[in-house]
């Protein structure tokens, strides 16, 4: 297995510069001709959704300029590191033709993968050069009645690549989500596994599956794809970290989501 995208930095030394709390021993790199299985991994990698081409990168960044950005938490509630501001992101506007094509491919290939959902928002995530790892987070809010749905029921979202991008998963997380702390205890640490994506790729992952976007040495933009589902209302931009406070099982998620 091989990373073809920061090169010139080994998996180990990446790991290592990630802060405590989220990423300190080496994470597992696996590139997007793996193949996982949405429900069993809590992820799974679509290859080849559209083409994308340097004249959609420069539209994407084109697209933050005159226009209200909204930062997108990148701080760390375990190591106390302040948000960096690098991470950004604004609703995907329609306004050229290779924005266009690039989102109703994406639109017609998810869609049609998943007839029961409803591909809605889509965000352009901007990363600045020296952003880092966001914190271990669900895009949603994982209680009780989420953690009872049937697996055909739960959200998903996806990350695009329009460029060579990265996402940290915690294979397998979304199944913790609703157990106690005594069963919680017998569950072995899961390190994250990074996905790299070529442009035009996708990583669907589910709305309870940990994740954590990646840090990037140089600026990078995606794309963030909601898919709802009829079963779960969803909050709007809202990202859920694993520490809600006061909630004791959360120590041995602490323990678990290393
Ligand atoms: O920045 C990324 O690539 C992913 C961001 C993300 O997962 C989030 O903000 O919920």
């Amino acid at each position: 297995m091989s990373a073809y995208y920061d090169s010139d930095e080994d998996v180990g030394t990446m790991a290592k510069r990630a802060r405590r709390g989220q990423v300190d021993d080496d994470p597992i790199v696996v590139n997007s001709d793996e193949k996982f299985h949405l429900h069993r991994d809590g992820f799974v990698v679509i290859n080849n959704i559209f083409e994308s081409s340097e004249t959609l990168v420069s539209a994407l960044h084109a697209q933050r300029v005159g226009t209200e950005v909204e930062e997108v938490f990148n701080y760390n509630d375990r190591s106390d590191q302040p948000n960096d501001g690098k991470r950004h992101q604004v609703p995907l506007r329609k306004t050229r033709k290779c924005i266009k094509d690039a989102f109703n491919k994406i639109v017609d290939c998810l869609q049609t993968k998943y007839p029961q959902h409803t591909v809605c928002d889509c965000n352009i995530i901007f990363s600045d050069a020296g952003c880092r790892i966001q914190a271990a987070h669900c895009d949603y809010s994982i209680d009780s009645s989420f953690a009872q749905l049937c697996d055909e029921d739960v959200p998903l979202g996806c990350l695009v690549a329009v460029e060579i991008c990265k996402l940290y998963v915690w294979r397998g997380s979304h199944r913790l989500s609703g157990l106690k702390e005594e069963l919680l205890k017998g569950v072995k640490e899961i390190k994250p596994t990074v996905i790299y994506l070529r442009p035009g790729d996708g990583i669907v992952f589910r709305g309870d599956t940990i994740h954590a976007g990646a840090e990037y040495k140089e600026r990078n933009v995606r794309l963030h794809v909601y898919i709802d589902s009829p079963a779960v209302n969803r909050e709007k931009n809202s990202t859920f970290l694993q520490r809600p406070e006061g909630d004791m099982s959360w120590t041995e998620m602490d323990r678990i989501i290393q």
